[in-house]
């Protein structure tokens, strides 16, 4: 092929040799023709940036091959398409999973060679996208990659944030975080869409015409304009699409007179206002401005999304558009309540922009969309200002708030007004708006005697929208003394879980006992109503990002004793691997395996971390973000524990009391989360002591790995053997780096919380170190606590005394310390019964020491737990939102 005339590599069938050999000149060619023509860099010299960015192009090209092939037969079909809402998405790198997702890894393998490069140094040039936190955009990542790897019809909706979330820095003072400019460089994955934009609207006002429709004016308008991310299927051609907004001022705003009057910073001021929207990933939400900005970010995702794929049911609906059909076209999941703004948003537009009755839209909303939600901390569970939405959104409001009179209105029906306390009680948990009050119908029903004398001799009530109350002379009157202080308004809150219960057809968990808690617990009065509505799916992984790319010398072996590679595609077959557990030929190459691995992560950690470990001892991994539920307070006062009993012995004791071990941390702690933060410096304050003790040496090390993520990830789980997956019971909703490691063969110590619980009963009890309370315990267990009842064990109290004491440094741990005793000074109850635990912890580690002695053992609970891993790929999951949620069917390219 001429340079300049490049041909484009078919996907797949890479099998005959010259084929491969004939490809791989197509690639070079493909590749250098990019690096002269698309790439953003210098003509002269190849170095790695510029070739991975050439190398980047040259697949996209495929990939938009097969996109618009894809979008091209959807559209002709006209098939029922699920959309995924999401803030986030944790995409990590794209660059390896195209080419083999493609079938090219060979013949690109070689092509760079050819050009002076390898494979893997190419690829590790990518930067992460990160445009997510933690597991929920993670979940979203992998959703995409399985939606297109099964031929679902479906697309991802998402914001292309400049900042991804931030790059965490390890320093003396513990985390630091800078931005991560992580299109520095321009991305090569991302076709703009120059004519897909959408207006969006904030502020103004609602007002009727005169053919009496409510019409939202005025306000602040901006644009938002289509970036696509295909995202390629496994060995298919199907190519799906991740569609992600940004903002920019409408065109005709600029303000030319002002910049040509010299005003160049106020011209410039509504470009910014516009643009800031998708800076950054969770913008600090402690401003008022702050909580605008994220308020902001949600509704232009659900409303470019909402406008752009009504436009697409209208395209495809033809001249004859009948709306009642649309939830038989379109099936749009809101993962977790950021997206919730899809109800009025889609309401709003059926009903003032297409004249749809409001009954028609109610029904037509809630036929299409659905809620998953992640989380049951009821801190987590997002509540906006109804004050702050009213401003930026007044027309939603007034949709939000006749959904809720018409909720209302239906627990009356349901409930009767005969027992108003458990009418209230119903009203009170169901509610969309929080501390608004109902219609004066009912609101008599509820004013008690009780509350009467209080209201009339409150602050409160003079300046509650009530009113002000005759009473005002008498409470003058009294003596201050007798007056009480004034209580605070409550705020009034439109909470967005209970919107998302009611305006969807179904609600999901993440896990089974965390769908049960959704259930019994967080949502049970909707359930006692709406039993049907509640549904559990529990979380997956992509097999193919978490073995077969990430871990190829396992993958190898896989394939090998199971006799070929279609595990990557029905993990069902991983179970076959259950017969050869024992199998000594297979131990000694899955540990060979491992090996590898680890050595990769020893040259790794060296290089991020200065410290040396050694390839033998055991590898044990606790990556997750940093939270106080998620107990990394508990894996380091564990270490602790362990680090003092070693020095209370001699060496030959100590040696033979404990198996070596390398304990790895990573994880960002939220930037303004204190307790979480104080947690990071403790870990890294601990390993400083440790690791530069000369009695310990090998025997322990303790490691926290900066600004981890997902490309650490796919370095870190393969070459795991041990992972902590901690949280106290009923806190984790599921947990998804926990299934990862799993297939990786790690064994797992866990609480029984989240996946875990699933995990442990696929993979069997004996290949699982489990530990602690359990869901069912912890309310009575802090009530125990609260009431002073609990007795610390002694190790616990030991080992808190043994930080204060100063060993690991000056830094004064009292806050965090503090956090796990009473509740005077600093002390918090120890909410998450890190000392209630601890007890179990230490003596389930103690388990693992002996365990890991006997390798052959250790190798066999390790092949098991590859083996009892199936049920967590994602394709799984998917399959079950299909068929459950979304009622589409595959389609697949001819
Ligand atoms: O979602 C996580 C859960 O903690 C985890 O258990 C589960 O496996 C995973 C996938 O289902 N939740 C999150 O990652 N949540 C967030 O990142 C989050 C982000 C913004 C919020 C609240 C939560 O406002």
């Amino acid at each position: 092929p001429k340079l300049k005339d490049p041909v484009i590599v078919e996907q797949g069938d890479a099998s005959s040799n010259d084929k491969s050999k004939s490809d791989a000149e197509a690639v070079a060619s493909r590749i250098a023709y990019h690096a002269e023509f698309t790439s953003s860099f210098s003509p002269k010299g190849f170095d790695l940036p510029k070739a991975y960015l050439a190398t980047a192009q040259s697949i996209r090209d495929s990939l938009i091959i097969n996109w618009n092939a894809t979008y091209d037969m959807h559209e002709k079909m006209n098939v029922k398409q699920a959309y995924y809402l999401s803030m986030e998405f944790l995409q990590g790198r794209a660059l390896l999973n195209a080419i083999g997702n493609l079938e090219l890894s060979g013949a690109y393998g070689e092509a760079l060679s050819k050009l002076g490069h390898k494979l893997e140094n190419v690829v590790s040039q990518e930067p992460d996208a990160a445009l997510g936190n933690g597991g929920l955009g993670r979940l979203a990542s992998c959703f995409l990659d399985s939606l297109a790897t099964l031929n679902y019809p479906a697309w991802g909706y998402g914001l292309r944030y400049k900042y991804g979330l931030f790059k965490q820095l390890i320093t003396k003072e513990g985390q630091e975080e800078v931005a991560e400019n992580w299109l520095e460089m321009g991305n090569p994955w991302e076709i703009i869409r120059n004519d897909i934009f959408y207006p969006v609207k904030f502020y103004g006002k609602v007002v009727t015409g005169s053919d009496g429709k409510r019409r939202w004016i005025g306000g602040e308008d901006i644009v938002a304009v289509a970036h696509d991310v295909p995202i390629p299927g496994y060995k298919t051609k199907t190519t799906i699409n991740l569609r992600l907004w940004s903002t920019k001022v409408p065109s005709a705003d600029f303000d030319l007179s002002a910049f040509n009057s010299g005003e160049h910073t106020k011209a410039c001021e509504s470009q910014t206002n516009a643009e800031k929207i998708c800076y950054i990933l969770y913008p600090g939400d402690d401003s008022l401005e702050g909580k605008s900005l994220r308020l902001k970010q949600q509704y232009t995702l659900c409303s470019a999304s909402l406008q752009d794929i009504i436009k697409s049911f209208e395209k495809r609906s033809g001249e004859n558009v009948l709306w009642k059909e649309f939830p038989e076209k379109v099936a749009v999941q809101m993962n977790d309540t950021h997206p919730t703004l899809c109800i009025p948003e889609l309401m709003r537009i059926l009903i003032d922009l297409k004249g749809i009755s409001w009954k028609e839209a109610w029904d037509i909303t809630q036929r299409t969309v659905a809620y998953t939600n992640h989380t049951v901390l009821p801190e987590a569970l997002e509540k906006w200002s109804l004050e702050l939405m009213q401003k930026l959104l007044p027309r939603h409001v007034e949709i939000i708030e006749m959904i809720d009179k018409e909720l209302v209105n239906g627990i009356v029906a349901e409930f009767g007004k005969s027992d108003p306390e458990l009418l209230e009680r119903k009203l009170n948990s169901m509610r969309i708006l929080e501390n608004v009050d109902l219609p004066s119908s009912l609101s008599d029903l509820f004013i008690k005697p009780k509350e009467i004398s209080a209201i009339d001799t409150s602050e409160v009530s003079k300046v509650s929208d009530k009113g002000s109350l005759d009473k005002e002379d008498e409470i003058i009157g009294n003596t201050e003394k007798e007056v009480e202080p004034p209580v605070p308004i409550p705020p009034k809150m439109v909470r967005m879980a209970n919107l998302c219960v009611v305006g969807g057809h179904a609600v999901n968990g993440v896990a089974e006992i965390h769908s049960e808690i959704v259930k019994q617990d967080v949502f049970n009065d909707f359930y006692t109503l709406w039993p049907e509505k509640f549904q559990n799916k529990t979380n997956g992984v992509t097999p193919r990002r978490w073995i077969y790319y990430c871990n190829p010398d396992l993958s190898t072996i896989i394939t090998k004793w199971i006799g070929g590679e279609d595990w990557v595609l029905n993990t069902e077959k991983l179970a076959e691997l259950r017969k050869f557990a024992d199998n000594e030929d297979l131990q000694r190459e899955w540990r060979a395996a491992k090996r590898i691995n680890k050595l990769k992560v020893v040259s790794f950690l060296k290089e991020k971390t200065g410290y040396s470990v050694s390839p033998d001892v055991m590898f044990d991994i606790q990556v997750k973000r940093i939270h106080e539920y998620k107990r990394q307070l508990l894996n380091i006062l564990g270490i602790v524990y362990r680090y003092k009993k070693m020095k209370e012995m001699n060496a030959i004791e100590r040696k033979e009391k404990f198996t070596p071990r390398v304990c790895i941390f990573g994880g960002k702690a939220f930037a303004t989360y204190a307790q979480a933060k104080r947690i990071v410096k403790l870990i890294t304050d601990v390993g400083a002591t440790i690791n530069n003790d000369p009695d310990i040496g090998d025997l322990l090390k303790v490691i926290f790995v900066p600004d981890y993520n997902v490309s650490v990830a796919e370095l870190l789980i393969p070459a795991s053997e041990l992972s902590q997956h901690i949280s106290t019971a009923g806190m984790e909703a599921s947990g998804t780096s926990n299934m990862k490691f799993s297939m990786n063969g790690c064994i797992l110590i866990g609480t029984l919380d989240g996946a875990n619980v699933e995990i442990r009963e696929e993979v069997g009890e004996d290949n699982f170190f489990l530990f602690g309370a359990q869901a069912h315990e912890i309310t009575d267990l802090r009530k125990e606590r609260a009431e002073g009842k609990f007795v610390p064990d002694p190790r616990f109290e030991e080992v808190k005394e043994f930080v204060r004491s100063g060993v690991f440094g000056p830094y004064n741990y009292d806050e965090l310390l503090g956090s796990l005793e009473g509740n005077e000074g600093f002390g918090r109850g120890d909410y998450f019964l890190v000392g209630k635990d601890f007890p179990s912890y230490i003596e389930c580690q103690e388990k693992v020491d002996e365990a890991y002695r006997d390798q052959k053992r250790w190798t066999k609970m390790s092949i098991l737990n590859t083996a009892g891993s199936y049920k967590f790929s994602s394709d799984r999951t998917i399959h079950e939102y299909a068929r459950d949620i979304w009622n589409i069917q595959p389609l697949k390219l001819p």
